[in-house]
């Protein structure tokens, strides 16, 4: 251990707090207004946040000698990327490590939506089975189109699984992935159309905001299902409660929501939408690798050894 301890503010104290290994010292503030940090602020060298936090322009300018702020995510649409670049923050995020947990969450929206198993679990538990001896057929994976728009390093697992699964798999992204052997779609309505799965693991941000719209729903149609697993505000909330209710789609699997942890009753009250708290990552093994990573990009930081999963930005 180095002798001078670091000063690290912590938005997210689940990782910061697990049995992460590290090579510095650090004291952990874990204050979570600025006000409560006071004499403090000017030494904090280090941030500790996750996707939901993030970190705001107000939190940055209280920190005047942050030096690097480390993500217990992948996703970095709530951090002041504008602020960052211009004061020479760096910004680490935890890519690699969730990307097979996330893809299983992808999957198991899937097989909950189109197999209904978390409405067979409900009938199961409700008598229902013993009353009617009948649920309703549901739908196979199998020779259905996978659409997934956003092909990083999640969309491409999800791509594989679906493929174990018997599915063809388009995807649609910014850029055309060179050598991919999947069908790529240029906007979002072609691939809605496509698709009996439309599923979403592209960035959140002001860029995505609402790109899948009420157009790009009536596109995906009647016979298809949304899946889920990037941010909330990637979906018009509000026109997706419609589709779900007109059943222009036949249904959803949503891990993320425009405004969590609040679900609309319009969404919780359906029956062809299964919905998760936002844990596509939450296994044991993936947080706690997670937290040591969020610790290793830190260690290297203060080392001036080069960072591991840097944000390029
Ligand atoms: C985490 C996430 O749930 O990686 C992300 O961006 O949204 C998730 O893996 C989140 O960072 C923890 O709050």
């Amino acid at each position: 251990m180095n002798a001078e301890p670091i000063d690290i503010l912590v938005l997210a104290p689940q990782f910061a707090h697990a049995q992460a290994p590290r090579t510095h010292e650090y004291i952990l503030h874990d204050d979570d207004s600025i006000a409560a940090l006071g004499a403090s602020a000017r030494k904090i060298r280090g941030l500790i946040t996750d996707g939901a936090r993030g970190a705001p322009c107000d939190l940055l300018e209280a920190l005047p000698n942050l030096e690097i702020i480390s993500v217990c995510g992948v996703g970095f649409d709530r951090i002041d990327l504008e602020t960052c670049r211009r004061r020479q923050i760096k910004v680490t995020t935890a890519r690699g490590v969730l990307s097979d947990d996330v893809a299983d969450m992808a999957l198991a929206l899937t097989l909950g939506v189109l197999r209904r198993t978390v409405a067979a679990d409900r009938f199961v538990r409700a008598g229902d089975w013993r009353a009617t001896h009948h649920f309703p057929l549901s739908t196979s994976l199998k020779g259905k189109r996978m659409g997934i728009v956003g092909m990083g390093d999640i969309g491409i697992e999800i791509a594989r699984r679906a493929q174990a699964f018997g599915m063809e798999v388009g995807y649609h992204n910014r850029r055309v992935k060179e050598g991919s052997p999947l069908s790529y779609h240029p906007d979002l309505i072609t691939i809605a159309r496509w698709s009996d799965v439309l599923v979403l693991c592209l960035p959140g941000g002001d860029a995505t905001r609402h790109v899948v719209n009420k157009d790009v729903l009536d596109a995906l149609g009647p016979d298809g299902f949304l899946i889920n697993v990037a941010r909330g505000s990637v979906i018009d909330e509000p026109a997706l409660i419609s589709a779900l209710q007109e059943k222009r789609i036949k249904g959803a699997g949503l891990d993320v929501f425009a405004d969590e942890p609040h679900v609309p009753p319009e969404l919780t009250s359906c029956d062809n939408v299964v919905l998760q708290p936002h844990i596509a990552s939450a296994t044991q093994e993936t947080r706690s690798e997670m937290a040591a990573l969020v610790f290793r990009n830190l260690d290297a930081q203060f080392a001036a050894r080069p960072l591991l999963t840097p944000l390029a930005f």
